[in-house]
């Protein structure tokens, strides 16, 4: 089904005139949606969905469906505006919370955040920290959310030894043929193996708090006002599901701290921002609330390194199976992104010590509030 067809089979309000294609996801088609309704205009994000990713889709959309309605009683609890700071399913026409296609794919469409805008690179140090207070946020909101009612959408989805052992698996195969070009970014990777499971290991023995996380934090998954400048919505919402507060604050961190673009090409120009940092542990913590343990905030530093480490390995692993995974523009597009994670994993680990005294400056500030 083409996306116009797509489109006129929900209950937007008015009569579409346009859909055209929207954002910077990797994942899955969007598309901005107006409609003339009268006088006025309305707008719509429509979406479909990845049926390669996320191949059981009727699970992923079930964990959609209660993730936003708990998380819309908990902004009316707050006093909060649920249509800015929620995602909101819009029906289909004969009243599906989704579609489903004659080929089988699946569409979705929220209302659309209006006077917004998704970052690729924050514009300066407060409006990273307060996106780090939404994803924080997120997380707290859905701490009486039992994470046993929550579907696997991809399992084992931030365990990085498994991601390991796929990409030594791609560099095997090599069935794209493009081993030779990578082999500097497989040996970095390969010489990094050792405690890549740190947070699966914490969260299998008990250290670590089993917590409903978002599990893709970057900071283009959350929304920011155009006009304030603080953050107005998560969303993004395919990856909820049970793992470690280490998972989102890592992930944060990873997306958002570098002073370039995920895959700008010109490595001088990427760099780990410490300001970026200092502001985005202060957001996150002040967000997340009193429940954040010792052990979590003592794995932070390490975490943000873990996460941009195992995101470098996916784009590799992706880069050497073809390009089969992530959205991409040309041939070398996720060797680039490996090129600028690795770089990021370098200086973080050059920074380690800073970083940890930031995040214990941090945690100390946000426990005095
Ligand atoms: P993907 O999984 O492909 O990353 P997202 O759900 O993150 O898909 O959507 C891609 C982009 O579309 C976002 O980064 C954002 O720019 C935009 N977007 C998504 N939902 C909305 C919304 N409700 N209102 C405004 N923009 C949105
Ligand atoms: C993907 O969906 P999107 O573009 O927000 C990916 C994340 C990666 C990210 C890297 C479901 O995020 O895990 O960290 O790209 N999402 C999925 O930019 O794999
Ligand atoms: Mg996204």
């Amino acid at each position: 089904m083409d996306r116009y067809a797509a489109a006129k089979s929900f209950a937007f309000a008015g009569t579409v005139t346009d859909v055209s294609p929207y954002g910077n996801g990797h994942i899955n088609d969007t598309y901005a949606v107006t409609c003339q309704n009268g006088d006025g205009k309305v707008r719509y994000i429509l979406q479909r969905l990845n049926g390669n990713v996320f191949p059981d889709r009727a699970g992923l959309m079930r964990n959609m469906i209660a993730v936003t309605e708990y998380v819309r009683a908990a902004v009316l609890r707050e006093g909060g505006d649920p249509e800015r700071e929620c995602l909101r399913l819009i029906p289909t026409s004969d009243g599906q919370p989704y579609l489903t296609d004659e080929n089988g794919d699946v569409w979705r469409a929220t209302q659309f955040i209006e006077n917004t805008d998704a970052y690729l690179v924050a514009d300066d140090a407060e409006m990273f920290r307060d996106a780090g207070r939404a994803f924080g946020k997120f997380m707290q909101r859905l701490a009486g959310f039992d994470a046993e009612n929550l579907f696997e959408v991809i399992p084992h989805f931030h365990d990085t030894a498994r991601r390991y052992a796929a990409f030594v698996r791609a560099t095997e195969r090599n069935a794209a043929g493009r081993k030779d070009n990578a082999a500097a970014e497989i040996a970095f990777a390969l010489a990094r193996r050792e405690g890549c499971d740190i947070l699966t290991e914490g969260l299998a023995d008990g250290s670590l708090p089993v917590r409903v996380t978002h599990n893709d934090t970057k900071l283009n998954n959350v929304l920011i006002d155009v006009g304030t400048r603080k953050a107005v919505c998560v969303i993004d919402l395919d990856t909820v599901m049970s793992g470690s507060m280490l998972f989102d604050f890592g992930d944060g961190v990873r997306a958002g701290c570098s002073t370039a673009k995920e895959d700008e090409k010109d490595l001088s120009l990427v760099d780990f921002d410490m300001t970026l940092f200092r502001a985005f542990s202060e957001g996150y913590l002040a967000g997340a609330g009193d429940s954040v343990t010792e052990n979590e905030i003592a794995l932070m530093p390490a975490a943000a390194r873990l996460m941009t480490l195992e995101c470098g390995v996916r784009f590799l692993t992706d880069y050497l199976d073809g390009d089969v995974y992530f959205r991409t523009a040309y041939p070398e597009h996720n060797l680039v992104r490996a090129r600028t994670q690795f770089r990021l994993v370098e200086r973080m680990e050059a920074l380690a010590d800073d970083m940890k005294t930031v995040v214990t400056t941090a945690a100390i500030a946000a426990r005095h509030k």
